[in-house]
């Protein structure tokens, strides 16, 4: 049954769980003309949810973690959307094991709505429909949107890009805690979490961030000649370090707390307004790489005459692969290739 996107837009303002499943399927892999259609109508409703991102190595207790802050949020009263992000599958369609042990213990509640999300349809991939998807779930109505994703890459760098506060997740015994946040999660981290404080090496791990951070800060702080609290520096918020038992939902109420003083930070300070800006351009970029990739995609396909008689004129040395390469985006620009 093909509904169109103003049925579908109708049953998301009804608050139908059907027309939002649709409208991510769309999200995800639906033509590019609908979706626009879909973001289009849906923007000027968007901008009112809190979008708390979770990233970490796989195995620290992302999604332990993500459930337990569900509950979390639940106990007063908040609705939540959880958006699992899995770059390294191509499935998708919430079919994750440790979703459906999670889809579980959510299951009766109307007030949380999970969703995994994999790398499909777009060429843009996640980075191109993470945004989007949280933008409908931001149009549903939910209080707080969490986007989970595994930290690989640049996923953390997007994810923080997408975020109002994100959480950088630890465990130890994992062996590459502390490698993980030389490779940049430092920078994007507002709240750290020390999972699995159960077992051994918690101690270890924390001071060993802890470190990490003073030192990051020590150098910006005394460039800058701020104050130790780093409250007028650079680098302006410590993010806070939690230590969880995710599984016992211990430490959740302090993650809780973290994301409100973080919260109230980025207002107070102006960089809530900085971070809107922020994922506001990151979202264009991604939209409009995604319309240059479409356009060189569809070339690909075909025999294009603009394009066959620049490879004719770089072939013969008429002309160098630079200047055809301009000539070739002018004439995208131009509507004509
Ligand atoms: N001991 C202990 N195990 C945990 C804790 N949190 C999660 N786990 C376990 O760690 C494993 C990986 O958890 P999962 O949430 O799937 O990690 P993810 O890959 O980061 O999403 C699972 O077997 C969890 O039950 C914790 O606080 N303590
Ligand atoms: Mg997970």
């Amino acid at each position: 049954m093909a509904q169109t996107v103003e049925e579908l837009l109708a049953g998301l303002e009804r608050g139908e769980r059907r027309a939002l499943a649709r409208l991510l399927t769309l999200v995800e892999d639906g033509s590019p003309e609908r979706l626009r259609e879909v973001i289009g109508a849906i923007y000027p409703r968007t901008g009112k949810a809190r979008v708390i991102g979770i990233t970490g190595s796989p195995g620290v207790g992302k999604s332990t973690l993500t459930n337990s802050i569900a509950a979390a949020l639940r106990r007063v009263d908040r609705t939540v959307a959880i958006l699992a992000v899995d770059p390294s599958s191509p499935f998708s369609g919430g079919a994750l094991l440790g979703d459906r042990v999670r889809m579980q213990s959510h299951h009766a509640d109307p007030g949380v709505f999970i969703r995994s999300m994999a790398s499909r349809g777009h060429l843009g991939g996640l980075s191109f429909a993470t945004p989007q998807a949280v933008l409908v779930l931001d149009a549903a109505g939910f209080d707080d949107v969490i986007v989970e994703t595994v930290g690989v890459g640049q996923s953390e760098v997007e994810i923080a890009a997408t975020a109002d506060t994100t959480v950088v997740a630890l465990a130890p015994g994992m062996g590459d805690g502390i490698q993980a946040a030389k490779a940049g999660i430092l920078e994007v981290a507002d709240v750290f979490v020390i999972n699995k404080a159960d077992a051994s090496g918690a101690g270890k791990l924390e001071s060993e961030l802890r470190g990490m951070l003073e030192m990051g800060h020590a150098v910006e702080d005394v460039a800058s000649g701020a104050g130790r609290d780093g409250t007028d520096g650079p680098a302006g918020w410590w993010p806070p370090i939690v230590r969880t038992v995710a599984v016992r939902e211990e430490g959740i109420d302090e993650v809780v707390e973290a994301f409100g003083t973080h919260a109230d930070w980025l207002a107070e300070t102006g960089r809530g307004e900085q971070r809107r800006r922020d994922r506001a351009l990151h979202l264009i970029r991604e939209i409009a790489l995604e319309q240059i990739r479409l356009r060189f995609a569809r070339l690909d396909h075909g025999d294009d005459p603009v394009l066959d008689k620049l490879a004719q004129q770089v072939a013969v040395r008429d002309l160098d692969p630079y200047a055809a390469a301009d000539e070739l985006l002018d004439a995208l620009e131009g509507g004509e290739a």
